[in-house]
């Protein structure tokens, strides 16, 4: 791939990109995505020409080594020019459409002097047969985004073969119809390169340049063929290669001619940025203002209103009551749902939705996306200042996984507002019943899981997800109502902790239970219907795993310390559960797929009521 579209590479970054190698952080800068990530060596080599500091040549030798910054795949690094991770085929596709929206949406915000940029990704035939692209570039052509231009590695080769292996699509009619423009070239011709390039400045919605290219161009046995993908070319081959191109330096030569017409190229954007610079400076308060976040307010007077009220509330509609709290200050905060806006509570009064042409709204429909919803979610937190959250079923969390993972793994703030979290969602039966996710949930490094258990719980999730902007975070939440934990007024954020005590039914006491969500309701009634056979215990609320397993030894040991019996009532997989139980502990839940009835019989059925759990705790303390 670094080979094939070298060329069109070339003229992108020399005439047509606006970056500046001395300031990789400029807010207005074209982003450029390599989507088809198993080229990162095309971006390293470019990000080396053009004189970025993140890479040198002593990089470039240490391709793939540990520790290199050019490793196998691109992986985001902020300020080295590598503007997200990819690899996952597909993915940076989904990104740039996230970076797009995000251009759009701060250009109305700030006005056009200070963003006006395009976002180019260049995706392969992989990253086209991947599903996240259908729908995040249909999304795109619906929004019109007249500043997304993909560059298409159109070289109808793939690891398996030709990619008449498996596909017939005709592209300029699957573009078309998405409402893209759909530009043909050959991708070693400059000229039409050029001339492509130059019409897309102009467009009115996204374009594709599909560059016909030759996989490992130049090298005489290899090239155009799948042969060429996915292994070194050999030495003997490389040699034919330096022939046929008439190339007679040494491996790591740049000779420095050509070093210095690629250095001039860099050295442009420099001239780009200063003259940004003054009028950014000129409006920097005006900018800052619109920009600022204030979140303790909100949170603060929605606490007051929870402890005021004491309703039984779902937790996806106390979710919805912070939301609306928080989006009528935040500018920044970006919601949206993939079709399941009315479910997911995640509209409020203060949003206005996000339309082709109209950017002035803080609401997407994603539509029936998940999958590119959360790419583009990790888009939209990549670009700068805005904080994106959507919203779908807890259950299609699997339909979005890719993306999350990428989310943490670049440590971007997205939150996945994730409802209908357990069987509590009833009648829609195992199909819609998460039971395994959040146990594969949490074992995913660097995100929060949140499960809050009631009104002021769901609240204080919230702000430890809207304050962390180094960790993506998943609030799971119910579909049902639950009654109120916790009913003090308390400033500090509970939820912070992890795991925290929430009752206790005598000071001395025999039984731990841990329990998240929905069901610290169930181990409330449970603890008070064992205290009336002098079984005494404490209920601990574990609204976040990941975080309580980050708490120091001794606070730790003061939650799961004090009895050596300890159950967990949790309405999924018990697996994440057992850490904390040792041998002598049980853990309630469900480990087989849920059925569909109303919740209430769902709970009976798998035996998650109070009666059942204090029979089995009352045999387990006899043994
Ligand atoms: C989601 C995903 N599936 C599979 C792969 C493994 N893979 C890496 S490259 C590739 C083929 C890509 O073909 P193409 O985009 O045409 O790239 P080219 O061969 O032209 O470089 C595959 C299957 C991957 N990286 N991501």
């Amino acid at each position: 791939m670094p080979m094939g579209m070298a060329d069109v590479a070339t003229i992108l970054f020399r005439n047509f990109l606006k970056y500046n190698p001395k300031n990789p952080n400029w807010l207005n800068r074209d982003r450029f995505v390599l989507s088809a990530g198993h080229g990162s060596m095309l971006l390293y080599s470019l990000l080396y020409l053009t004189g970025y500091k993140s890479i040198s040549l002593k990089d470039i030798k240490k391709f793939r080594q540990l520790n290199s910054i050019c490793a196998g795949h691109p992986e985001y690094h902020p300020g080295t020019g590598i503007e997200t991770t990819t690899g996952p085929l597909g993915q940076g596709i989904a990104n740039s459409v996230g970076f797009a929206i995000t251009e759009e949406i701060l250009r109305k915000k700030l006005g056009k002097e200070i963003i006006n940029h395009k976002t180019y990704v260049l995706a392969g035939d992989g990253c086209l047969m991947e599903g996240i692209s259908h729908e995040a570039m249909s999304l795109a052509g619906h929004l019109k985004l007249k500043n997304l231009v993909m560059l298409f590695d159109n070289n109808s080769i793939s690891i398996d073969g030709p990619t008449n292996l498996a596909v017939s699509d005709n592209f300029k009619k699957r573009f078309e119809s998405y409402g893209w423009n759909y530009i043909l070239i050959n991708g070693h011709n400059y000229n039409e390169i050029f001339n492509a390039l130059k019409k897309v400045q102009n467009a009115k919605k996204p374009t594709v340049i599909s560059c016909k290219t030759k996989i490992g161009f130049g090298s005489p046995n290899k090239s155009g063929k799948a042969s060429s993908h996915g292994s070194p070319l050999g030495n003997q081959e490389i040699e034919l290669v330096r022939k046929k191109l008439n190339w007679k330096y040494k491996p790591f030569e740049i000779p420095k001619n050509i070093l210095i017409e690629w250095r001039k190229a860099g050295i442009k954007g420099s001239k780009l940025t200063e003259k940004w610079n003054k009028i950014y400076k000129r409006k920097k308060s005006k900018i800052n203002k619109i920009l600022k976040n204030n979140f303790n307010k909100a949170i603060k007077s929605e606490k007051r209103n929870a402890i005021k009220e004491l309703k039984n509330l779902a937790t996806r509609k106390s979710s919805e009551l912070i939301l609306n709290a928080l989006a009528y200050e935040n500018k920044t905060l970006i919601g949206g749902s993939a079709d399941l806006t009315g479910s997911n509570n995640t509209k409020t009064k203060f949003h206005k939705i996000i339309k082709p042409g109209d950017f002035s709204g803080n609401y997407i429909h994603y539509g029936v996306r998940e999958h590119a919803m959360c790419g583009i979610m990790n888009g939209i937190a990549l670009h700068s200042k805005l904080i994106p959250y959507g919203g779908t079923f807890l259950i299609f969390s699997d339909y979005c996984k890719p993306s999350i993972r990428l989310s943490a793994l670049m440590k971007q703030q997205v939150i996945y507002v994730m409802t209908h979290d357990s069987i509590g969602l009833g009648e829609d039966g195992p199909t819609h019943q998460p039971i395994e996710q959040l146990s594969g949930l949490r074992s995913i490094p660097n995100l929060n899981i949140f499960r809050p258990a009631d009104r002021i719980e769901t609240i204080e999730c919230w702000e430890l997800a809207i304050k962390n902007s180094k960790t993506p975070s998943i609030l799971s939440l119910t579909r049902q109502n639950l009654n109120p934990v916790r009913k003090k007024y308390l400033t500090n954020n509970k939820c912070s902790l992890g795991a925290y005590e929430v009752l206790r039914t005598n000071k001395n006491i025999k039984l731990t239970i841990l329990a998240s969500g929905s069901e610290v309701n169930l181990a409330i009634e449970t603890s008070h219907k064992l205290a009336k056979n002098k079984i005494y215990s404490k209920v601990i609320s574990v609204p976040c795993q990941d975080l309580f397993d980050l708490q120091s030894r001794s606070y730790k040991q003061k939650i799961l310390g004090e009895t050596k019996l300890k159950i967990s009532i949790e309405a999924g997989s018990t697996d994440c559960w057992k850490k904390y139980l040792g041998s002598e502990g049980f853990a309630f839940g469900i480990d087989k797929f849920g059925k569909s009835a109303p919740y209430k019989d769902i709970y009976k059925h798998f035996g998650l009521t109070a009666e059942n759990i204090s029979k089995k705790i009352k045999n387990l303390i006899r043994i």
